[in-house]
């Protein structure tokens, strides 16, 4: 932050000074009295603090490889990240510990939306920038972050319904006049990325009034949950024939539940299966008959942070929102595609 800073007041006075016709040299920065005895070569990584989410998911951990892996010393980094358990409050802390330790830059994976304007306010004063990754926060005021990257999760909603559509229409099922009735595993509620596709989801399949929400419930994105999640449903509505799973470890934990409970899914079976992610496993498991589409979700953020990092750092402006691309994928092409996924 302090070479931001500083690169901002260089060029501002050199700026100043070229206007009024007095020649620059190369502004060098004298070490401030009392500074950290640090070993030079330490003092000049920059300091990233993360705050991660958690552990949830095959996504999750793509995605802390992927900030790990971008974030080396090699790479001129000293980095930290916390695991806040899928605990907003953890995540709270987790900054404000960041800024006692004088951070570079706090780049967050926000959990929840809400609640965000008085740590980031924090951050602000100490004059860290905040970088956003994956999910999303809600704010009135956008100067508390400076740049955020991640999903179009109401996108994604929007796909799953076309990727239902199709794995339907793939069975010899009309999506246009039978009966389709559908429970939700939703994920952590309040995160952008149930949020998104939740109402991405429901806002799409307004199309079709044959289809028919019986029931969503939270699986918090794990495996575990939306096993037992999917048990209740099963249990409750033995005519269900669609699973949106938020994720694929609820997907995962879905299939489980629908096996034990001797039902069939995927392309060749009664219940159809769409979920979101499209990790490595969830190909497999489309190989293996058990998931029928699953939209893409792209955790690879580590090197766009990094590139934003490096842009801020050259004193360059940055985008302030940017969307990855993303796409579905369905059953049938998940054994050509699998050797080419990355996470
Ligand atoms: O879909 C899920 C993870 O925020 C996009 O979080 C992310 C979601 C992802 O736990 O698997």
């Amino acid at each position: 932050m302090k070479r931001i800073v500083a690169l901002v007041v260089a060029s501002l006075v050199i700026a100043t000074l070229t206007a009024c016709g007095i020649p620059t040299g190369p502004v060098t920065s004298s070490q401030a009295p009392g500074a950290s005895s640090q070993t030079p070569a330490e003092d000049d990584l920059i300091f990233i603090g993360f705050v991660q989410v958690g552990a949830e998911s095959d996504w999750r951990m793509a995605n802390t490889k992927s900030m790990q892996e971008s974030f080396t010393e090699a790479n001129g980094y000293k980095f930290e990240m916390v695991d806040a358990q899928q605990k907003t409050q953890k995540q709270i802390t987790a900054i404000r510990d960041f800024i006692q330790k004088d951070v570079d830059y706090i780049v967050l994976a926000p959990n929840t939306e809400a609640g965000w304007d008085t740590v980031l306010g924090e951050a602000k004063e100490a004059r860290i920038p905040v970088i956003i990754v994956d999910r999303m926060i809600k704010t009135e005021d956008e100067s508390l972050f400076t740049a955020w990257v991640g999903s179009n999760f109401l996108q994604e909603g929007y796909d799953a319904v076309t990727a239902l559509v199709y794995a339907l229409g793939k069975k010899g099922i009309d999506p246009e006049t039978e009966e389709i009735k559908i429970v939700t595993l939703q994920g952590n509620l309040g995160s952008s990325a149930q949020i998104g596709r939740t109402e991405g989801f429901a806002e799409k399949m307004a199309e079709y009034p044959n289809w028919e929400i019986l029931d969503r419930q939270s699986g918090d994105f794990t495996q575990e949950k939306g096993q037992e999640v999917m048990e209740g449903f099963l249990r409750t509505y033995p005519d269900l024939n669609v699973v949106i799973a938020e994720n694929d470890n609820m997907a995962f934990g879905a299939v489980a539940a629908i096996k034990r409970a001797g039902r069939t899914c995927g392309p060749r079976g009664d219940i159809t299966i769409v979920s979101f992610d499209a990790v490595k496993a969830a190909f497999e498991a489309m190989i293996a008959g058990e998931i029928d589409a699953d939209v893409e979700c792209n955790p690879l953020h580590g090197p766009r942070v990094e590139e934003l990092i490096k842009a801020l750092e050259a004193g360059e402006s940055v985008e302030k929102i940017s969307y990855v691309e993303e796409g579905i994928f369905y059953a049938k092409d998940a054994a050509k595609i699998l050797p080419t996924r990355a996470y």
